[in-house]
């Protein structure tokens, strides 16, 4: 089993906390994304939609998609279980991660794509109007994760979950976007303290 990775890239950094919770570690092949090494004939080849992650398993088959390649980790390994045991624990995991990933995360990567003068050749067209439409966006949905954390150590279920990780990646992705968490979001702030100390918070 192989990851093709991208070093400073989010998606990937997912799959990367991920196995890095769960204790394993696989070989890596880096894709630059500034060389535009996704665009390649032969990264083309191993995933067609040339984006980073992807997953090549032994038998040559490819799963990307960094969910999808979560899901094919923990199927192999359940423990430490992050996407739930209880059908209610599974459902929590899957709102609030499908919350972080869609209206978090997609926010904040649409607002740096559109706008940051280094996504130009990848975001074509690159729209700066669509990119300060969702810029004014981030905070809200930054409030409404906070108004989750209150009183709470994790975002759901009482103990850390993908949907920790999902948030933790995309509030690190508001450094490159240029965004900073209000002070007065405390909670948020707290939680992400802790999220960012974890020895599975690799980079
Ligand atoms: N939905 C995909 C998104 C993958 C994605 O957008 N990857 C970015 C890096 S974070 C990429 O490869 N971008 C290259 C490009 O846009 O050309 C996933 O979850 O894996």
């Amino acid at each position: 089993m192989k990851l093709y990775d991208t070093q400073l890239a989010p998606n990937p950094r997912r799959v990367r906390i991920f196995l890095a919770e769960k204790g394993i570690d696989i070989p890596k092949v880096q894709i630059d994304l500034g060389k535009m090494e996704q665009k390649s004939e032969s990264y083309s080849a191993v995933n067609p939609r040339k984006r980073t992650p992807a997953l090549e398993l032994d038998d040559g088959s490819v799963i990307s998609e960094s969910v999808a390649i979560c899901r094919y980790i923990e199927a192999l390994h359940p423990e430490p279980n992050l996407f739930g045991r209880t059908a209610k624990e599974i459902g929590e995991i899957e709102m609030w991660s499908r919350r972080l990933e869609m209206h978090l995360l997609a926010t904040i990567a649409s607002a740096f794509r559109h706008l940051h003068p280094a996504m130009v050749q990848m975001e074509v067209p690159q729209v700066k109007e669509w990119g300060e439409v969702n810029k004014g966006r981030i905070v809200d949905e930054l409030a409404f994760l906070d108004r989750q954390l209150k009183g709470r150590e994790f975002i759901c279920c009482d103990r850390y979950t993908n949907a920790d990780l999902t948030g933790l990646v995309a509030i690190d992705f508001l450094r490159p976007t240029r965004v900073t968490v209000p002070d007065e979001l405390v909670d948020l702030k707290r939680w992400h303290a802790a999220m960012a100390a974890r020895p599975g918070s690799v980079p």
